[in-house]
């Protein structure tokens, strides 16, 4: 019969020494097993005496005993020492470059959005904004459109009812143009103003160029001298920066809107062909914006004393800009949700717009 001792201490130097689980599975076998060396010894206490057995006996149970606590202590620190190593292995680091690939993409209509913020931001205008539902003193009345204007018949405006009155006049609309904005920034704040309100405008309106809902950006600048050559040169150098041209043909046109006197439309230079629009040379013009000096019954409506303040304010569509910018024939694909759209033309979100980093970021253009 082997001494005892010496399997005790063979065995859990084995044990220390076992570098895995499967070696100590096969330690636990070879001692403990059916026909272990224990096991083994087991069996042959029944030849001892009856003496002699109750003091083997009791050895050997120690010994198993320890054995198989060595064997638990052991498989638990290979356990631990296992899992850090996987941990280790597994480790994330936060500042490797994304897998862009997996990345959804952002809305042309945002990419001109953060186009449009980063260049008047950059020219030191605030952003301003409001609530999409409106009452008609702010969209309408402030705006110098009084009740009888075109703009503010039935067939063009979204009205919602007020559920405190009967007066149609009190039912509120959901907002035509983000004037509204303005107009809220003027009844809080004295000049000097200089702001712009992008964001969502309704117009019951649907072809190929009009959806109900659409996208505008509107400016206002309000000062003590604020000229229209003020409001020439402020709009020149944003569609230089928008169009990423250094040089690019622009004329204004006479207009008329309300809340402006004198009003004028900004036209740019192209070239049109059947299949193309190059925007910046040739013989051809594209209206881009709406523009003029703030009415003076606008600036009174608000508190503001024309005969002190002057503006300037213009609106432009941000649908209409992506279209341009972008070559995309259709509107009413823009609010469809269809990812595959999206994939085709929509930009990697970590390319962000900034006049210092580039503005559209064209390398980041999945097409
Ligand atoms: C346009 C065109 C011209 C405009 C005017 C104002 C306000 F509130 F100051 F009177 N905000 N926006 C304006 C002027 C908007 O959109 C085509």
């Amino acid at each position: 019969m082997e001494n005892i001792e010496d399997l005790k201490t063979k065995t859990l130097e084995d044990i220390a020494k076992a570098a895995d689980v499967k070696t100590l599975d096969d330690i636990k076998v070879a001692v403990l097993g059916k026909k272990g060396a224990i096991t083994e010894q087991m069996k042959g206490l029944a030849l001892l005496s009856v003496d002699e057995k109750k003091v083997v006996g009791q050895k050997l149970n120690l010994v198993k005993g320890e054995i198989e606590q060595a064997l638990d202590n052991r498989k638990e620190e290979l356990a631990k020492r296992e899992l850090d190593e996987k941990l280790k292995k597994e480790t994330i680091d936060v500042t490797l470059p994304i897998r862009d690939e997996n990345l959804g993409r952002v809305h042309p209509v945002s990419k001109i959005y953060e186009e449009v913020v980063a260049i008047f931001g950059e020219m030191g205008f605030d952003v301003a904004d409001g609530p999409d539902i409106e009452d008609q003193f702010h969209n309408f009345n402030a705006l110098n459109t009084p009740a009888n204007h075109p703009a503010r018949q039935m067939q063009d405006t979204f009205y919602i009812p007020n559920p405190e009155s009967d007066n149609f006049d009190d039912s509120y609309v959901v907002r035509t143009q983000t004037s509204a904005v303005q107009i809220r920034t003027m009844e809080k704040k004295q000049p000097p103003i200089r702001i712009i309100a992008p964001g969502r405008t309704y117009r019951s309106d649907y072809d190929a160029t009009h959806t109900p809902m659409f996208h505008q950006v509107e400016g206002l600048v309000v000062d003590k001298v604020t000229t229209f050559a003020n409001l020439k040169g402020c709009l020149y150098d944003f569609v230089k920066a928008f169009f990423e041209l250094d040089e690019l043909p622009v004329r204004y046109r006479p207009s008329y809107f309300p809340f402006t006197e004198p009003s004028a439309e900004m036209d740019i230079g192209c070239k049109k062909s059947k299949t193309e629009l190059k925007i910046g040379a040739g013989n051809d013009w594209l209206e881009i914006l709406g523009c003029g000096m703030v009415h003076p019954n606008v600036l009174k409506a608000c508190g503001i004393d024309p005969n002190e303040y002057q503006g300037f304010a213009f609106g432009m569509g941000l649908d209409r800009l992506a279209m341009l910018k972008y070559g995309i024939p259709d509107l009413r694909t823009f609010f469809e949700s269809d990812v595959r759209w999206l994939k085709h033309y929509g930009f990697m979100p970590l390319d962000e717009s900034s006049m210092t980093g580039g503005l559209s970021n064209n390398g980041g253009l999945t097409r």
